[in-house]
């Protein structure tokens, strides 16, 4: 039985079904009583089945389950992801493009009966608290379990999203089917003109969870431009000062690159007993949108986290371990055999001896490691209910969203990039946004650790022509005025000689933080560099740590090397010219003039 009356729905649903021709469609309630059968049927498949998913110890980790993925399916695919505007123009440099008839026509045949014999679920989600005026609907299709399961998680999922959609015709259309998990025939394809995403041929998180990446930002960073807000990559955070005001700020970092950690960060003891507390509102995504009061407002449209499991452990991020802890989902991390628990590379320093790694091989995990063997694949990932962080902010469902009061960029960068510095003004900002570039990381296939450019952190995520994308944030400035959030950017990843990180980050990111609040506050002063306005020396407090940020270091980490900078401007020229306005990306005069002025000032 349908769970809703939506002409517009019925009839995109009654199409999908004619293409994929399940043996059995399912509409997915929500219901806590649908869900455990579900649970129960994954879990009873057979142990070589690769839809499978296992029951972890549920006395030590109650309501979660384990899943691992194809060996070739273990990150999103950017070369197989396709953006089909109407136009070439339209998708732009930064994206795959093909005619969206075209793809409709290549995939259509891969659609064509691929759910005979199996079982077809209707989702619908929410991105956003339901009551929220900024919150979008979406209806997913699926022929996967996990990703059921996974949607639970991530999305206000159910019969109150029909709800909340009425007879509107405004949803995000979800296809999403698993086939045979064939590398070569994976697409992840948007078509931004129709609402539509086609994701075939990957069970794997961010392919396939399609509220996220593909809808929350490529979708709905398009739905932005036409609608006046904005979709970003970004985390949202809150800190509440000793005073008891709470201050918000976004952050705008690649794939794997700290968003999860600095959004749920615990403050060093000395802002604890100062009485700051930091609250986390997302991990991951924010729309933005102005508020009646003319200030940006920030919601998470997504309702958990989907977070890189290494490198996660009670030093680093207890908060995010302790949302794992029930109800969540494990993806390619390993098992310890023991008692049924997992485990991945930087939990502890005691890989089980009983383990099974991440492509199911039973393994010594101490001696499998010592080999310089990986447990657990590095972009294993855990799907965690955002009411299980325990810093949760109390406004994560206020309809209203947050009001931001500053926006920072970063991304891993060993040199060049100094630890902080602030923007002069909104268009300059901007600037800064359209230079990020970072080391490459597992989140997504290809090689790690080369530097690539990634505006705004969203290349991969700009589901429009970055060039009219950055129009859109100059315009939303000029919208803002003097109301704009102030502009940032940090780098926790700047290395010595040795390749070592000279920064602690993690918690002690809260000493930038401090930093960036003050200046918003306007209670502390800066030094007026060429690129922008750096810290006094003595105003990012070090307390408890002079002994790993000695003076040099801060030295080290303030510095602006001008013989750096000058490469660094050189490069991005060439990036403004080369790879967006000769390959169609229309950029703003008002950025070409930031390059210059930047280039004047640098002598
Ligand atoms: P996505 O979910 O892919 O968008 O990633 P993310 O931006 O949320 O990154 P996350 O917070 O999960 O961090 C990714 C990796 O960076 C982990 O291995 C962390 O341990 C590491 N990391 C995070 N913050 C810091 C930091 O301040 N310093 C250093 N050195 N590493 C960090
Ligand atoms: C990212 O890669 O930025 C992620 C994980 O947050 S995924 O959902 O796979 O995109
Ligand atoms: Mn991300």
């Amino acid at each position: 039985m349908s769970l809703t009356n939506n002409a517009n729905v019925l009839k995109w649903v009654e199409e999908m079904i004619a293409l994929c021709k399940p043996d059995k469609v399912v509409w997915i309630d929500g219901s806590k009583e649908q869900l455990e059968e579900l649970k129960k049927e994954v879990t009873s498949l057979p142990d070589d089945d690769p839809n499978k998913m296992f029951y972890l110890n549920q006395e030590k980790l109650p309501g979660c389950l384990y899943h691992r993925t194809a060996v070739n399916d273990v990150a999103r695919v950017e070369d197989r992801t396709f953006i089909c505007s109407k136009t070439k123009e339209g998708a732009g440099p930064t994206n795959n493009w093909c005619d969206p008839q075209e793809m409709y026509a290549k995939l259509r045949p891969m659609y064509d009966g691929v759910m005979k014999g199996q079982t077809m679920y209707i989702i619908p989600y929410s991105m956003g608290p339901v009551a929220s005026p900024i919150s979008k609907v979406g209806v997913e299709i699926t022929d996967s379990i996990y990703v059921v399961l996974n949607m639970d998680i991530m999305t206000r999922m159910g019969k109150a999203a029909f709800d909340k959609l009425g007879d509107s015709n405004d949803f995000v259309r979800c296809l999403h089917s698993k086939a045979d998990v064939d590398p070569e025939k994976r697409y992840i394809v948007q078509f931004p003109e129709d609402n539509t995403i086609w994701s075939i041929n990957s069970a794997y998180g961010g392919n396939v969870i399609l509220s996220k990446k593909c809808f929350a930002l490529r979708i709905a960073s398009f739905q932005g431009k036409n609608e006046g807000w904005m979709a970003e990559h970004m985390l949202i955070l809150g800190v509440q000062k000793p005073d008891g005001e709470t201050k918000y700020i976004c952050a705008a970092f690649p794939s794997a690159c700290g968003k999860t950690n600095l959004a749920m960060l615990i403050p060093p003891e000395g802002y604890q007993k100062a009485g700051y507390k930091v609250f986390t509102v997302g991990d991951d995504i924010a729309w933005l949108k102005p508020g009646k009061d003319g200030r940006l407002y920030a919601i998470n449209p997504e309702n958990g986290f989907f977070g890189v499991a290494p490198g996660t452990n009670a030093k680093s991020n207890y908060n995010a371990l302790a949302s794992t802890m029930k109800n969540a989902i494990f993806t390619n991390v390993a098992i310890n055999n023991d008692d049924n628990t997992v485990w991945w590379e930087g939990l502890d320093k005691n890989p089980p001896e009983n383990a099974t790694e991440w492509k199911g091989s039973k393994v010594n995990g101490k001696e499998f490691t010592q080999a310089g063997e990986k447990l657990a694949h590095p972009n294993s990932r855990f799907t965690a209910p955002a009411v299980n962080c325990p810093c949760i902010s109390p406004e994560f469902d206020n309809p209203d969203g947050v009001p931001i009061s500053a926006i920072v960029f970063g991304g891993r960068r060993a040199s060049t990039t100094p630890l902080v510095y602030q923007s002069f003004d909104w268009t300059h900002g901007t600037y800064i946004g359209s230079a990020v570039s970072s080391e490459t990381t597992a989140a997504a296939t290809g090689a790690v650790g080369v530097l690539r450019h990634d505006p705004m952190a969203m290349k991969p995520f700009i589901g429009y022509n970055v060039g009219d994308y950055w129009a859109h944030w100059l315009e939303m400035g000029k919208k803002l005025g003097d109301k704009a959030p102030k502009i940032f950017n940090v780098n926790w990843f700047k290395q010595d000689e040795n390749g070592s990180f000279i920064w602690p980050g993690f918690g002690d990111n809260m000493r930038v933080l401090d930093w960036i609040i003050k200046r918003c506050d306007e209670t502390v002063d800066a030094d007026e560099t060429a690129i922008g306005y750096l810290p006094k020396k003595n105003d990012i407090n070090v307390e408890g740590i002079e002994d790993e940020v000695t003076p040099e270091i801060m030295d080290k980490l303030l510095n602006v090397d001008t013989d750096l900078w000058k490469k660094e401007i050189a490069e991005m020229r060439r990036y403004y010219d080369e790879d967006i306005a000769a390959k169609g990306g229309n950029v703003p005069a008002e950025l070409y003039a930031q390059l210059e002025n930047l280039e004047k000032r640098l002598g």
